[in-house]
């Protein structure tokens, strides 16, 4: 037994060696001291099962489970005769099946509340951009004239519920999709129909003794990727921004010094938006603030983690106060009186650690309860009555929360909120709104490319760091990142999301951002919000003059940290859209095999993009600097980048 836990002891690694954020780590280290286990020490005592790490495992039938050699894939078949190749894209398909449902669930559930807002019977929101909806409507070709706003969002909800019901056809934002890669999915059958007929695909194909060619099954990945990508996620960015508003460009707090040892401090962590909406209303409310100011508080403190959090903080400045990996903690602080939480990313874990320092824990969404914590369903007829009772049982916490107070005094200021609108108008002005500028900063090599670095934390790699040097090494080599989820928060944290942070840009990058006054580092927002991410290259699509689809830009994508089932559905319908996206922290599949290399290369000679995978930030930037640096080859304009460079060079010296 003694043995068994000094051993156990020996497995935990130095702080230093598991995060970069300091607060974390000091957080850590108080829990070590308390005796409370957090996510990272978790998985230096679960070593990741490496046959799994691989996908060389195949448990669709009570015949196996069954293991192959990940050394020597060829050598053995499962019972029933399926190859390495069967094994691993079932396997794939299945995270991304389950990935793209989880984003098309939250897809519809704003859906259903945009109708309700739309109908009437849901009075606790509203339409907040109308402008978006007129040209939403405009986009899909509904014909709106003489229609009133809500006879609009009416016509528009129809018409974007085929996103997830429609059983033959195209999804209505196929229209947005640039001609040429439109003309690629469809000849290799890859547009999806729908979610639900594309996730119940997998499921029935994934099935033992169905579909069992690899290459098919890919398509079929594809296609329920792309349903995630530019179905159910583009549909929560979209009504979300008409019902919440359209974000631009708001200065946040981000770190665990948002919280306030004298106020009630209130955390929501999740995906959707209504429930923090809602809680928003609530620390508003006047008779709220004064039961907590009666309690003794200054004040009711409302703060975001993970995607919800990233999305308020985008559209209404709400303090942040760390990433998925920061969510167990920013509970040792003893600080937090109430955390309520939705669904995604919710470690069960988080149970365990609120009841040591005695945090309300609270779950709020039918489809995740956890064992142990306290449920309060949240029904967006009356959501105040789950947000109301939340903030009371915080106060209630507050004044009496018997337990050490420490907040590492650490915040973040940055600049959040760049849609694919606000750049639009960025770029261009009031007047000339459009994607000109940047295009024509890339084809004359002030800019060397785009780079999309968004997706998880993950304690097998240290927490931030992959973020942080990934995006250092390419803004140095003058390529613009732009920035979703928790991945934004690394470098939020980093105090990088600022126009200050050019300084780190290369010269070219440099002298963009100074003209225009933006970071080298855009965060658009929350996990779905990688859509804006879409939108933007087909905007630098349709601009012109860097080629006719989106595989033709000189654009590259990272989730450096990945862990979620997500991550992989966003992966793929990068890689589907036509953008070279890296996976750091490694890949679920054998290499050296057929499927993995359709994944990592057939796909892109089929007009496609195709995948990387590297746990080193700067193996990623040179792999992605080599693509970009190839697409720019194939466009016929890196000689122009030669040229400012040596421009710079010149001018440098004559400065001397
Ligand atoms: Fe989850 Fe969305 Fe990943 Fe963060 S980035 S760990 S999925 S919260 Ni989306
Ligand atoms: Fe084994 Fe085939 Fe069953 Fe998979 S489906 S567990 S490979 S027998």
């Amino acid at each position: 037994m003694m043995e068994k836990s000094d051993k156990s002891i020996k497995k935990i690694l130095a702080i230093k060696d598991v995060t970069q954020c300091e607060a974390t780590g000091l957080m850590l280290e108080k829990a070590r001291k308390d005796g409370v286990k957090l996510a990272f020490d978790r998985a230096a005592e679960m070593k990741a099962c490496p046959i799994g790490a691989e996908s060389a495992c195949c448990k669709m039938c009570y015949m196996g489970p069954c293991r192959l050699n990940a050394r020597d894939p060829y050598s053995k078949v499962g019972v029933c005769g399926a190859t390495i190749d069967t094994i691993q894209s079932r396997n794939l398909a299945r995270m991304v099946a389950s990935g793209s449902a989880a984003h098309n669930d939250h897809g519809m559930a704003v859906l259903e509340l945009f109708k309700g807002v739309a109908s009437g019977t849901i009075t606790d929101y509203s339409i907040k951009d109308p402008y978006k909806l007129e040209a939403l409507c405009v986009e899909l070709e509904i014909e709106i004239a003489g229609m009133s706003i809500q006879e609009m969002a009416l016509a528009l909800a129809a018409e974007l519920e085929k996103t997830y019901t429609q059983t033959e056809g195209e999804i209505p934002f196929i229209k947005r999709v640039p001609a040429k890669t439109l003309e690629t999915w469809r000849k290799l059958d890859i547009v999806p129909r729908g979610a639900m007929i594309e996730v119940m695909g997998i499921m029935s194909r994934t099935h033992m003794g169905c579909d069992q060619h690899y290459k098919n099954m890919t398509k079929a990945i594809s296609r329920t990727a792309l349903a995630d990508g530019w179905g159910g996620s583009m549909v929560a960015t979209e009504l979300g921004d008409i019902m919440f508003g359209t974000p631009s460009p708001v200065q946040a707090d981000v770190n665990f010094g948002v919280l306030k040892k004298d106020h009630v401090n209130v955390i929501v962590h999740g995906h959707e938006p209504n429930l923090f909406e809602s809680m928003l209303a609530s620390v508003n409310d006047p008779a709220l603030t004064q039961i907590a100011r009666d309690k003794g508080a200054k004040g009711i403190n409302l703060v975001g983690m993970c995607c919800s959090g990233a999305e308020m903080m985008s559209r209404h400045g709400v303090p942040h106060a760390g990433n998925f990996m920061s969510t167990e903690a920013v509970m040792v602080t003893g600080a937090v009186d109430a955390m309520a939480v939705d669904i995604q990313c919710i470690q069960q874990g988080l149970v365990k650690t609120a009841d040591f320092y005695k945090t309300h824990l609270i779950t709020t969404n039918p489809r995740c309860h956890i064992e142990g914590a306290r449920h309060i369903e949240f029904e967006e007829h009356t959501p105040r009555a789950c947000t109301d009772e939340i903030i009371t049982l915080a106060i209630a916490r507050f004044a009496n929360r018997g337990v050490e107070v420490d907040i590492p005094q650490i915040v973040n200021k940055g600049i959040h909120g760049f849609s694919h609108e606000y750049i639009n108008y960025m770029l261009g002005g009031t007047f000339r709104g459009g994607y000109a500028p940047l295009n024509d900063n890339i084809i004359n090599g002030r800019i060397r490319g785009v780079a999309g670095v968004v997706g998880c934390v993950n304690p097998r790699v240290k927490q931030d760091w992959v973020h942080v040097e990934l995006v250092k090494e390419l803004i140095k080599n003058d390529v613009l990142v732009i920035q979703t989820g928790c991945s934004q928060i690394s470098l939020a944290k980093e105090g990088l999301l600022v126009p200050e942070a050019a300084y780190l840009a290369g010269p070219g990058l440099r002298e963009v951002c100074e003209a225009v006054g933006m970071p080298p580092i855009l965060g658009l927002g929350s996990c779905v919000d990688n859509t804006r991410i879409l939108m933007a290259a087909t905007a630098m699509v349709k601009q012109g003059g860097l080629g006719d689809s989106i595989a033709d830009l000189p654009v590259a994508g990272a989730a450096p940290e990945w862990m979620s089932e997500k991550a992989v559905a966003i992966g793929q319908y990068f890689v589907a859209s036509g953008v070279y996206t890296v996976f750091g922290v490694g890949f679920p599949t054998v290499k050296n095999t057929k499927f993995h290399e359709l994944l990592f290369g057939g796909l892109e000679d089929q007009g496609l993009g195709k995948w990387g995978v590297t746990p080193d930030p700067y193996e990623m930037a040179a792999m992605m600097i080599a693509h970009i640096d190839k697409k720019r080859q194939e466009l016929g304009i890196d000689k122009s980048r030669e040229r400012v460079l040596m421009d710079m060079a010149t001018r440098r010296e004559l400065a001397l």
